[in-house]
């Protein structure tokens, strides 16, 4: 439409054309933790209790504390049972009027814990770091306090995963290292397994700093890697040289702008997605997981669902462009 006004993202005409995965059966994944077990690395590969490649495919929620009705047991389990999901991460803010000011958003996350251990996929716990950008900054002083009662709660499950600061931006590696030195140690007191995902600069998009200068304690820590579809084509060739370097758990990404919003860009989003599963096996067989951004119906281009799918119980199947997208991909390849 060339009326539209020009964006840097908002040009329909540029967008790349592909083969989009087609609707596809319902997918139930119910019991995928039982089958697995706890997960720990090997190498840079994340692998299940036996030692096979494991990877996860799922949503992320949006900020826990901004839409409550989209994270309800309901909710995940049709996630579950009907996209074929196995893993769900609870995006608990703590700036923007989130964990910092309001405590209560934590109970949120307990109750997600709960119920994805009921349905038998894995948890990844978001410490979610924006703004601010600096993980040390004074919005983030109950970090130490937050990850050892996550820790003492959860070191016996097999199904929790701690990412423990969602985007550094604005801040230098050696700032963030530091900050994933002191929680990495303080969750090893405690719980000696469990995966951790550590946050790169840059809204998460720094692996190749990461592979750099590690954190001190890399056992069982994989790094963040984010992008948006629309925005971030450049970075697929940082994935493409890093994921055998470093651990990779891509735990955030949309199918829009770094916005959030400004158009779904599906076949942008479906090359990073063949990568993360090592579709034309350049990476060696190395498989990514992730989650997606975001289970929710706010009026934006990178929501799941439909705007009100959330209201009375939830009309789940209500989706977006983005989310009837992620939910043919998903089904498409969690179908055993
Ligand atoms: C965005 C939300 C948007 C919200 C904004 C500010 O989509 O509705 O107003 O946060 O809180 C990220 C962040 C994630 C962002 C997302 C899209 O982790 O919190 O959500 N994004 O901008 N990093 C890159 C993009």
């Amino acid at each position: 439409d060339g009326d539209s006004p020009a964006t840097d993202d908002g040009d329909t005409d540029d967008r790349a054309t592909c083969d989009l995965p087609a609707a596809g059966a319902p997918v139930d994944a119910r019991g995928f933790v039982e089958k697995h077990g706890k997960l720990r690395l090997d190498g840079v590969q994340l692998v299940d209790a036996s030692g096979a490649p494991v990877q996860l495919l799922g949503m992320s929620s949006h900020g826990l504390h901004w839409f409550p009705d989209c994270y309800t047991f309901d909710a995940i389990e049709h996630l579950v049972k009907t996209w074929g999901t196995n893993v769900f991460r609870a995006a608990m803010y703590v700036g923007e009027g989130g964990y910092a000011s309001d405590p209560s958003v934590k109970q949120k996350v307990k109750d997600i814990v709960a119920w994805t251990k009921q349905l038998g996929i894995y948890v990844v716990i978001d410490w979610h770091v924006l703004t601010p950008g600096d993980p040390n900054a004074a919005t983030y002083d109950g970090a130490v306090d937050f990850w050892k009662e996550m820790a003492t709660l959860y070191k016996d499950e097999d199904h929790v995963i701690y990412e423990i600061a969602n985007e550094p931006n604005n801040v230098a590696w050696s700032r963030v290292r530091e900050y994933h030195n002191e929680i990495i140690s303080e969750i090893r007191k405690i719980d000696a397994e469990s995966i951790i995902i550590a946050g790169t600069t840059t809204w998460s998009q720094d692996i190749h700093l990461a592979a750099e200068d590690p954190v001190a304690e890399p056992y069982n820590v994989m790094y963040a890697f984010h992008f948006y579809a629309c925005s971030h084509g450049s970075l697929l060739q940082r994935v493409k040289d890093y994921r055998t370097k470093i651990p990779i758990f891509v735990s955030e990404w949309g199918t829009s702008s770094y916005s959030g919003d400004g158009g779904v860009c599906q076949c942008e989003a479906k090359e990073f997605l063949d990568v993360f599963s090592d579709k034309d096996g350049s990476g060696g067989g190395i498989k990514l997981s992730m989650a997606q951004w975001s289970w929710a119906d706010k009026s934006e281009s990178s929501a799941a669902l439909a705007p009100g799918a959330c209201r009375n119980g939830g009309d789940w199947d209500s989706l977006s462009e983005s989310g009837a997208f992620l939910r043919a991909y998903v089904r498409d390849a969690t179908r055993a």
